[in-house]
């Protein structure tokens, strides 16, 4: 490079590095923020569910743990199916019963031979979780397993360090032999025979860390996710996820509002699942059917729509299908979601704030419509309030509204309220409390209006809006 050349590019990097320099610093984050893979597992919104088991075929919630693996007889199971079904409805990953309080096991493990192994299903030689394994490599659809701690039986249960050690074996090999897993279920459930025993989560949970540090652990207390104290998929109105683990343990009585609500600053990030299912039970059973559209929508609206996630469980049936009639239930709800949020009312508008952080053009008020969650609206460096205003592109109707939080920075919103200047005046049209990764608030009436505003009355740290989307929701007009 000759004298001039470098000159110049001496000259061109000093400006460079002093535009940067003139740029504001990004806000800090707000303690404590979700790891990576708890960001992943937040931004898939909805992951299924599979219970399949013993239970498939006897008609049962709860296997008593005596069923003759002979019972688990079927030509075929179609994991591609239930892989294909999770893809086309927006489902990011497939959580499947590995093992399920009855103890047979869906894949051959070493360690009972209360298992596929012992069934007539491919004359003794198939794996569930191979073929769901198998079936989702490569369709962009994660794995996750739910290996119950209650094992109703295997003969040890109720020795704790003999069943322990059986556990961490059968754990082992699911960590180890079907490749990356996204997620790990455990519950607390436990025999009343059992009652003195620990299960050593600690210990479980280290040997998921140490042989998936991808996947998040799911349990009443985290670490990763936590229950939200209830099978009917609704968070609560306000809920953070942000949670004091310290406060409550797996299978505890009486934290059923705290796991809902999670806590205002609590020290550690734990974000709620809200697990539930298509039909009244877990599992398949001929005579029961799918919930209603209607009660699909209202599960998503208090779940998706109260920062939480959506774990939707769809069980296949006794020839290792999804049944066909809830296959129809999900593409209704697919194409009610895709109908509501497929179109924004805020697209084409003018947005607007009471102060921007630094002035600067990387925080204006416009990125809540730029359709990417990690980008932000940040408001004056030191406000803990704050309003931002849609001028829309003519008045339409909408009936949904969408707030996101970029969560990456941490949940700080604690208060808001919308409005829509109506008749020459602001009026309020909905409020809340949290926001998080997602918050949809569904109004009672569509509104029509040219300008909307979202007042922030409370936050932890300086707000940060990600996006906000007014929508309109034809079955609740209907309703
Ligand atoms: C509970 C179990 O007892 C139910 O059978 C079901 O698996 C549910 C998801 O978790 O703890």
């Amino acid at each position: 490079m000759n004298l001039r050349a470098s000159f110049l590019l001496i000259l061109v990097s000093m400006i460079i590095a002093g535009e940067a320099r003139a740029q504001t610093p990004p806000p800090a984050p707000l303690l404590p923020i979700p790891t990576a893979r708890q960001l992943d597992w937040q931004y898939d919104e909805m992951r299924l569910f599979l219970h399949f088991g013993v239970n498939t075929f006897t008609d049962r919630e709860w296997g008593t743990g005596e069923e003759d693996p002979g019972v688990f007889d079927l030509e075929h199971i179609d994991a591609a199916q239930w892989v294909g079904v999770a893809k086309a409805m927006g489902f990011g990953a497939v959580i499947l019963t590995a093992k399920h309080h009855d103890g047979f096991a869906l894949w051959p493990s070493r360690y009972t031979d209360h298992s596929v192994r012992s069934s007539p299903w491919r004359d003794g030689n198939g794996d569930v979780v191979r073929a769901l394994a198998d079936a989702a490599r490569g369709e962009d659809v994660k794995v996750g397993l739910y290996l119950s701690p209650w094992d109703r039986h295997e003969p040890s249960y109720g020795d704790e360090q003999a069943y322990n050690t059986f556990y961490m074996g059968q754990l082992r090999e699911l960590l180890t032999q079907y490749g990356p897993l996204a997620e790990v279920w455990f519950d607390g459930a436990k025999g009343e025979d059992a009652a003195d025993m620990d299960y050593d989560f600690d210990a479980y949970w280290a040997m998921v860390r140490q042989l998936q540090p991808g996947a998040v652990i799911f349990s009443d207390e985290g670490p990763d996710v936590r229950w939200i104290g209830n099978e009917h998929g609704f968070a609560g109105e306000t809920n953070w996820s942000t949670f004091d683990r310290s406060r409550v343990s797996v299978g505890a009585h009486g934290i059923q509002d705290y796991l809902n609500e999670g806590e205002r600053g609590g020290p550690d990030w734990v974000a709620g699942e809200c697990d539930t299912s298509i039909r009244p039970g877990w599992f398949w059973h001929a005579d029961e059917k799918p919930k209603s559209l209607d009660q699909l929508l209202e599960i998503y609206f208090k779940s998706v729509g109260r920062n939480c996630m959506l774990l939707l469980n769809v069980p296949p049936d006794d020839e290792g299908r999804i049944d066909e009639r809830d296959i129809d239930r999900l593409r209704e709800f697919r194409s009610a979601l895709d109908l509501i949020f497929s179109s924004d009312l805020a697209g084409g508008a003018q947005a607007s704030a009471d102060g921007v952080r630094g002035d600067d053009p990387a925080y204006e008020p416009d990125q809540v419509l730029d359709g990417d969650i990690k980008t932000y609206w940040a408001a004056d460096e030191d406000a803990l309030q704050g309003a931002l205003t849609l001028e829309l592109d003519g008045a339409g109707e909408f009936n949904v509204i969408r707030i996101q939080e970029p969560i990456a920075m941490g949940q700080r919103i604690a208060a808001y309220r919308v409005e829509a200047h109506v008749d020459g005046a602001w009026q309020t049209v909905s409020e809340g409390t949290t926001i998080g990764h997602k918050k949809l608030d569904r109004l009672a009436e569509p509104v029509s209006s040219e300008r909307v505003r979202l007042v922030i009355l409370d936050a932890l740290a300086p707000p940060l809006i990600a996006e906000l989307g007014l929508h309109f929701d034809p079955h609740a007009a209907r309703r």
